[in-house]
């Protein structure tokens, strides 16, 4: 017997409830908690975006692979298996059929989780910083599926801006060759992850969840090929990284990645982790208020859209 999309996607009963009636839904992805935060940080982080979530009046689905199936919503167990499974893959969109045939457990990365959200039906979706060009990618090509996916995704995802770990003006570039929709959420620059500001600016800026929501309906009412609303929503200035720190010690982590070889998809758990220890947890926490803020902004949109 074939096994057919309906049989590789399994909403939790909750979600499927949510997206039958109507209801707002959020999307949260799974890679940021086993492979984005140190445990037993992350379990907690992970539970508590969900609450966020549901304080704002939405539901979350917090989207993995497991054995084989791509669960949209995941149980309180499912959950704290994501966030300490050892040896938990990481999972971009292409390795979604390896894993799916192999019946192999894994957290999805932005792409892959809105490539999921968006075959199962939701709009939305909150993380914390996209992935993008690395800075060396004229020698290694080294671009995140991130970007490609979202330039063929109709999804909104809200982010404080891309990995600051990144090329980012490169990055930005590729976003405006690919056609993706990018809107600075009450800001005239883009964020800058854990930077309130990359100090580069964003041409679109939106004050309001239902402005969001506007956006997204011209999206659909233009038609064309599927895009993606990027929600650039900065973390606040009294909750960034110091910059003077997080340029010093991104600069010793890019020399650290460089000795040791890392490339291909290790990078970026590598350098995020670096941060983490080098900046005695500064840059965990400001990570942390960003995906908070993000998660609650998803959820207004979320809210916003559904009633639109
Ligand atoms: N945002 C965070 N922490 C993370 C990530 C995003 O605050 O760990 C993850 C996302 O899953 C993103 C991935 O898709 O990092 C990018 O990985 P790569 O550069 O290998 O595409
Ligand atoms: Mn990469």
């Amino acid at each position: 017997m074939r096994r057919t999309a309906d049989s590789l996607l399994q909403p939790s009963d909750e979600v499927a409830e949510a997206l039958a009636s109507g209801a707002p839904v959020v999307a949260l992805e799974s890679t940021i908690i086993s492979h984005g935060l140190p445990q037993p940080r992350n379990l907690q982080v992970a539970r508590e975006l969900e609450r966020i979530v549901r304080s704002e009046g939405a539901v979350p689905a917090t989207i993995a692979v497991l054995d084989g199936v791509a669960r949209i919503g995941l149980s309180e167990p499912e959950l704290e298996r994501v966030a300490t499974e050892p040896g938990l893959r990481k999972l971009s969109r292409r390795d979604l059929p390896p894993a799916a045939a192999l019946k192999t457990s894994g957290a999805t990365t932005v792409a892959a989780t809105s490539f999921l959200a968006a075959r199962a039906g939701i709009r939305v979706f909150a993380t914390g910083g996209l992935g993008g060009v690395h800075r060396g990618w004229t020698d290694d090509q080294d671009e995140s599926a991130d970007l490609d996916t979202l330039a063929r995704t109709r999804i909104t995802v809200v982010c404080a801006g891309v990995k600051s770990i990144l090329d980012v003006p490169a990055t930005l570039q590729r976003l405006e060759t690919r056609g993706v929709t990018v809107a600075g959420y009450r800001t005239d620059d883009f964020p800058g992850f854990y930077l309130h500001s990359s100090g580069r600016p964003v041409e679109w800026r939106i004050e309001t969840p239902e402005e969001a929501a506007a956006v997204m309906r011209g999206q659909d009412a233009f038609g064309g090929e599927e895009s993606a609303l990027i929600v650039a929503n900065p973390v606040p200035e009294d909750q960034q990284l110091d910059p003077e720190l997080h340029d010093r010690v991104l600069a010793e982590a890019l020399a650290a990645a460089g000795r040791d070889g890392v490339t291909g998809q290790a990078i970026t758990p590598f350098l995020l982790g670096y941060l983490v220890r080098a900046t005695g947890g500064a840059s965990l926490e400001a990570n942390l208020a960003a995906v908070r803020g993000n998660t609650a902004l998803a959820a207004r949109i979320a809210l916003a859209w559904s009633r639109s």
